[in-house]
């Protein structure tokens, strides 16, 4: 008999969670479930990495080796490497794409694909790395459109609409893992001494009365004028709303998960002078269109200015898009704005 055991029954690891959700699909193989171990796996190897970041650096200086006698690499390469190595060899995935590498990684002919496709951005935010600022993973899989055989390009330019997982990680304070499969958003905070994601946030919801506005105000003198009555609208000016605080981080998965519980709305616009960021500069396929399939599961919305970033039909793996993200009146009123002040204005081809 059992007694004197602490109750457990009351944790639920995000093993439990995933298999529990998939439940939900009588059809289901458990294959997308395996992905999202695989994932939350290399979440917590890159999660030892980095928090020893400033230590590899220290032991790396001597003899470019460290404590573990690896050879010191990059973190944003390490945390590549590792999610690409955790998955390559699974049978699950026909290709992955990376924010880090130019082409499309179709599982090599030695390995047997799946039907899914991974995206992810290994490390954003990675130039806060040597400031001790809180870092993300990123990622999103879609069911492969290709019939068999290695995946394409065709297979990773899917609209957000078709992906059928999407979450983050983020090495803060705590790690956490944060995942929509479509029914809902859910939030795990990594248990050092167990090395397991317990469920700490279950069922997420964009509070409705938002405290924070996110942008870089250092590049206000380049956006359009839409987006800088917008940005005078959350300041309390032009008839606004007021009370919001300004902050920004600069690693949008920090950004993102803050408004997320908190309520906010993150923008990075399209710097209409600035010949390197016509489209702005966050990635739609590995940080807009997963951030927006998490901000509409938690009834949030998110987009460019004028179209729902999961419409966006992507042409190419590195497109870069405007973002507006978080709560839907905010993401809405940004979208009235543009259409009043910018709609003259000729669309930039993408
Ligand atoms: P990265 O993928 O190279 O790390 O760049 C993306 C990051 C985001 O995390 C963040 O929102 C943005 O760049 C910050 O850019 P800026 O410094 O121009 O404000
Ligand atoms: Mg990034």
């Amino acid at each position: 008999m059992i007694s004197n055991t602490p109750d457990h029954t009351n944790i639920i690891t995000i093993e439990r969670h995933i298999f529990e959700t998939q439940l939900y699909h009588p059809e289901a193989t458990g294959v997308l479930t395996n992905i999202l171990y695989d994932i939350a796996l290399a979440g917590k190897v890159i999660a030892s990495k980095t928090t020893r970041a400033g230590l590899a650096e220290i032991l790396g200086r001597t003899e470019q080796v460290n404590v573990q006698d690896e050879v010191v690499m990059k973190l944003d390469d390490l945390a590549n490497n590792t999610i690409y190595h955790l998955n390559i060899h699974s049978g699950r995935l026909a290709a992955m794409a990376s924010e880090e590498d130019p082409e499309v990684m179709p599982i090599p002919d030695r390995y047997p694909t799946g039907k899914y496709i991974l995206l992810y951005d290994p490390l954003d935010g990675s130039s806060n790395i040597d400031f001790n600022i809180p870092i993300g993973t990123i990622f999103a899989v879609y069911r492969r459109v290709t019939p068999e055989g290695p995946g394409q390009l065709v297979d990773c330019l899917q609209p957000g609409r078709n992906m059928v997982a999407a979450g983050y990680i983020i090495y803060g304070s705590s790690t956490m893992l944060v995942y929509t499969t479509g029914h809902g958003v859910h939030g795990f905070t990594l248990d050092p001494s167990v090395g397991e994601f317990l469920l700490s946030h279950p069922n997420i919801t964009i509070p409705t009365s938002p405290k924070y506005f996110s942008v870089n105000l250092g590049y206000e003198m380049y956006w359009s004028k839409g987006v800088q009555k917008y940005t005078s609208y959350l300041q309390g000016e032009e008839g606004g709303i007021h009370g919001l605080s300004l902050r920004y981080v600069g690693s949008l998965v920090a950004d993102f998960h803050r408004n997320l519980l908190a309520g906010g709305v993150f923008y990075y616009p399209a710097d209409r002078k600035d010949p390197q960021k016509p489209h702005g500069k966050l990635r739609l396929l590995y940080e807009a269109n997963p951030l927006a399939f998490l901000a509409e599961q938690a009834g949030g919305g998110a987009s460019d200015g004028v179209t729902p970033i999961l419409d966006i039909k992507p042409q190419s793996l590195h497109q870069r898009t405007p973002l507006f993200i978080g709560n839907k009146d905010l993401v809405d009123k940004a979208a009235d704005y543009i259409n009043q002040y910018d709609r003259q204005l000729e669309a930039v081809p993408a």
